[in-house]
């Protein structure tokens, strides 16, 4: 299987955000981007307060548990309707918490635009619109996965994406730990089975254990941006708490982006 073995990066380390690196991001040809100093240290205690006032749910399917105040596409891969019917709430719960401090996902989409020749745009469907902003909290580390709907979504209106990447803003920092790991191993068709099957959601570490990859470390006010068709994983966090904000952005045939989560 050669396409799922060659290493595709084509340069090392962390780039700036503009054009032509978020492009380079997409064609999974370099390991991440840093936007530093995407939020002010204000900014992100603003919305930590916000959110500590209000109650992170939990999905029983995970382990360990993260914290989610939001709605997931992924966590509703079968369940469409359920989703949908969802984003109401999910749209306002956020916006709720987003008003006492910043809108991230409004900034992040203005962002995009700045640099992206084509339209960027919360995704949409006949079924409704898609929420795009969740609010995560990890208490100790998430395994071994990837995240690329054509593989593990098919039926969804984003199926047809050609590129799935991740935002996610850093609202408060583990002490120790809870750096993101990104593997130059991208996941191909033939992998489908790990995930189709709901009890293995996490792949198997055997899979990266030669590439090259890149550690992004958690550090509040910055954003960092990866390819998430590659194999990716999050640290054990040692003392404070690791918040997040974040969505996963598609490049539709057409070359528009989407933002969903
Ligand atoms: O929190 C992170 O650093 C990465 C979360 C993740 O798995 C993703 O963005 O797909
Ligand atoms: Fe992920």
């Amino acid at each position: 299987m050669p396409s799922t073995s060659q290493a595709r990066w084509s340069a090392q380390g962390i780039s700036e955000f503009t054009q032509d690196t978020l492009r380079a991001l997409l064609d999974s040809q370099i390991p991440a981007i840093r936007f530093r100093g995407f939020a002010t240290q204000a900014e992100c205690e603003a919305l930590v307060t916000a959110i500590d006032e209000d109650a992170f749910a939990y999905s029983p399917q995970q382990s360990p548990p993260i914290g989610r105040i939001g709605i997931t596409q992924y966590g509703h891969r079968t369940a469409p309707e359920a989703y949908f019917a969802g984003v109401p709430d999910a749209h306002h719960a956020v916006q709720q918490l987003f008003s006492r401090a910043f809108d991230p996902v409004a900034r992040v989409i203005a962002a995009l635009r700045d640099v992206w020749p084509a339209a960027v745009e919360v995704a949409d469907s006949e079924r409704g619109r898609y929420h795009a902003g969740l609010i995560r909290l990890i208490h100790d580390y998430a395994g071994l996965h990837f995240d690329f709907v054509p593989i593990e979504g098919r039926g969804w209106s984003i199926d047809d994406i050609t590129a799935q990447i991740s935002w996610n803003l850093h609202l408060s920092a583990p002490g120790s730990g809870g750096a993101c790991v990104v593997y130059d191993r991208r996941c191909e068709v033939e992998h489908e089975a790990v995930k189709a099957d709901p009890d293995a959601l996490l792949a198997d570490p055997e899979l990266v254990s030669d590439r090259p990859f890149v550690t992004l470390d958690s550090i509040v006010g910055d954003i960092v941006l990866f390819n998430t068709r590659s194999y990716h994983e999050i640290l054990p966090c040692r003392g404070g708490r690791r918040i997040t904000v974040s969505s996963f952005i598609g490049r539709k045939p057409d070359g528009s982006l989407v933002l969903w989560s």
